[in-house]
């Protein structure tokens, strides 16, 4: 499958859910955030505070719990959620990082702010075998990464959906922006199947629908062999869940790769650039929406674009087979 994406030529819809927080809620939420980055032990990653911060979702602003509950519910058309205004300030950041796999593992005001608000969609997960299993992770540009097709690269990231190759793959992903690039203007470009299956032959959405396709693992996850042979949809006919990655879902017999390459030209029809900036926290329905990246250059200043990544699932029974000692982590 082609890596190159063409520059998205569609302006930003603003019909997806979003909530610009009020000058007081804004308050409120840098109040929580801040209670909860000083609370003990100032581990994202423990249990403990882990704990505390669910409790605390409870207190975030009643019209932002009213609006991620109205997406809990139904996530729209395009699956994303967008938020704004939230107290993410420039002075009190520190520069942006630029090592390989960069996590969050003290507690931070930003941080506080991504794990509240997950929280309070779901349950907040990760993956012991990407980026050691943190919870909050950075999504920054890294030297000697440009071209790969991962968040550290910054060349056009291909449209996928959050760990394609796996079988208990995120339901909703979460990125919060520190910091967009020196212009401004580099985006996650978003697209669903619920605003692209009209644009397919029924034909293609049948071949879709059955399981004549691969997806490898991304390099977050060291790669490795594809998993299981899968379809692209299942689940409603009418209202399909989506799983592809088309940097790594390869297509097992001509049919399935003609059905493969029609729904990445609709999908690349549909999509819409979401660029995130300073403050703002957009979440992606993983059942149905694909996310990718435009270009970008970055500079390695330490003012380069930073997001905060967390993973949010609705039913942590589902996984708890995959979740030694009730935690949050994946195995
Ligand atoms: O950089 C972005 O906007 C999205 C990158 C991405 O696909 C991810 O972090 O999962
Ligand atoms: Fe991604």
């Amino acid at each position: 499958m082609t890596t190159l994406l063409p520059e998205p030529v569609l302006a930003p819809a603003d019909n997806w859910l979003a909530l610009t927080l009020s000058e007081q809620e804004r308050h409120e939420v840098a109040l929580l955030a801040t209670q909860l980055a000083y609370t003990a032990p100032r581990l994202i990653d423990d249990p403990l505070w882990v704990e505390a911060a669910r409790e605390l979702s409870c207190r975030l602003p009643r019209r932002l719990q009213e609006v991620i509950r109205a997406y809990r519910h139904d996530p729209g058309e395009d699956g994303i959620l967008a938020l704004r205004n939230l107290p993410v300030v420039e002075e009190e950041l520190p520069l942006t990082p630029a090592v390989p796999d960069s996590v969050e593992r003290e507690a931070t005001v930003p941080a506080a702010i991504a794990a509240l608000i997950a929280l309070n969609l779901g349950e907040i997960v990760a993956y012991r075998e990407e980026k050691f299993g943190a919870l909050v992770q950075n999504v920054v540009p890294v030297p000697g990464r440009e071209t790969s097709q991962s968040n550290a690269g910054s060349v056009p990231l291909e449209l996928h959906v959050e760990n394609a190759f796996h079988p208990h793959r995120p339901d909703f992903v979460g990125l919060l922006c520190l910091r967009n690039d020196r212009t401004r203007t580099a985006g996650t470009l978003v697209t669903s199947v619920r605003n692209t299956l009209d644009l397919l032959p029924e034909r293609i959405v049948e071949v879709l629908g059955q399981p004549r396709f691969r997806t490898a693992p991304p390099p977050s996850f060291g790669s490795g062999d594809s998993g299981p042979v899968h379809p692209v949809f299942s689940g409603s006919p009418a209202d399909p869940n989506v799983r592809v990655d088309f940097h790594a879902t390869e297509a097992l017999d001509e049919e399935a790769g003609f059905a493969l390459t029609a729904l990445r030209d609709a999908f690349l029809r549909t999509a819409r650039t979401l660029v995130l900036q300073q403050g703002e926290m957009a979440f992606v329905d993983n059942r149905v929406t694909l996310h990718g990246r435009t270009a970008f250059e970055p500079s390695y200043d330490g003012f380069d674009r930073w997001l905060h990544r967390t993973f949010v699932n609705l039913d942590n029974r589902r996984t708890r087979g995959q979740r030694p000692g009730n935690g949050s982590v994946l195995v």
